[in-house]
């Protein structure tokens, strides 16, 4: 039983990490100018689409500043004394795991109310490629199915090698000009054939000039 759920857990850990690793993408917060005072980062955020597994990467000195995630409230209020999570190391990757808002603010005094402050709004990480297939086979099968029916139908050339037979007749006399090739016995017993007609061909002149 615990060998099942762990194996379990692990799947899942397994899927998620794929799926994140497939579709996330890490956003530099406030681009070159990082995580500062001077930051404007309403301006920053705005047309972002984040999602769950995206990552963001705020960037300062560290010591100078902190990377706070707090409640709405707090953000409103700039308190940073019921902090969801810290960090002041100087880069603080902080990986978005759930949908909806995340707050972030500056905790050193002074630094949110100047507007270092930080709202991404989160959406649920899309499992876009599971309804693409999902019609795919549908439609495939049918398609097969029309396919063979409709192919015997118009294949009807039962006579075309018959006509061809007819046009291949003549042309022993086109085949007669490379003489020198050996081919296969059919093409031999073909040339032997175009070599008795030239041989007629030239009786037929020798009676001619004859006359
Ligand atoms: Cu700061």
């Amino acid at each position: 039983m615990a060998s099942g759920g762990a194996s379990l857990a692990l799947a899942a850990l397994l899927l998620v990490g794929c799926v994140a690793a497939a579709a996330a993408t890490k956003y530099t917060v406030g681009d070159a100018s990082g995580w500062t005072t001077t930051g404007d980062y309403s301006t920053w955020a705005s047309g972002k689409k984040f999602k769950v597994g995206d990552t963001l990467q705020f960037t300062y000195a560290g010591g100078a500043h902190t990377v706070d995630e707090v409640s709405a409230a707090d953000y409103a209020s700039c308190s940073s004394s019921n902090a969801l999570s810290s960090d002041s190391a100087g880069s603080t990757t902080v990986t978005l795991k759930t949908a909806g808002k995340h707050y972030f603010i500056c905790g050193v005094a002074g630094h949110c109310s100047s507007g270092m402050k930080l709202v991404v709004d989160v959406a649920a990480a899309k499992t876009s490629p599971a309804p693409v297939p999902a019609p795919a086979p549908a439609a495939a099968p049918d398609a097969a199915d029309t396919t063979p029916d409709a192919t015997p139908d118009t294949t009807t050339t039962p006579k075309s090698p018959s006509s061809s037979g007819g046009a291949t007749a003549k042309t022993p006399v086109t085949v007669l000009s490379p003489p020198a090739k050996k081919s296969t016995s059919g093409a031999a017993v073909l040339s032997a054939a175009a070599w008795a007609g030239v041989g007629l061909a030239g009786l037929v002149a020798v009676h001619l000039g004859a006359f």
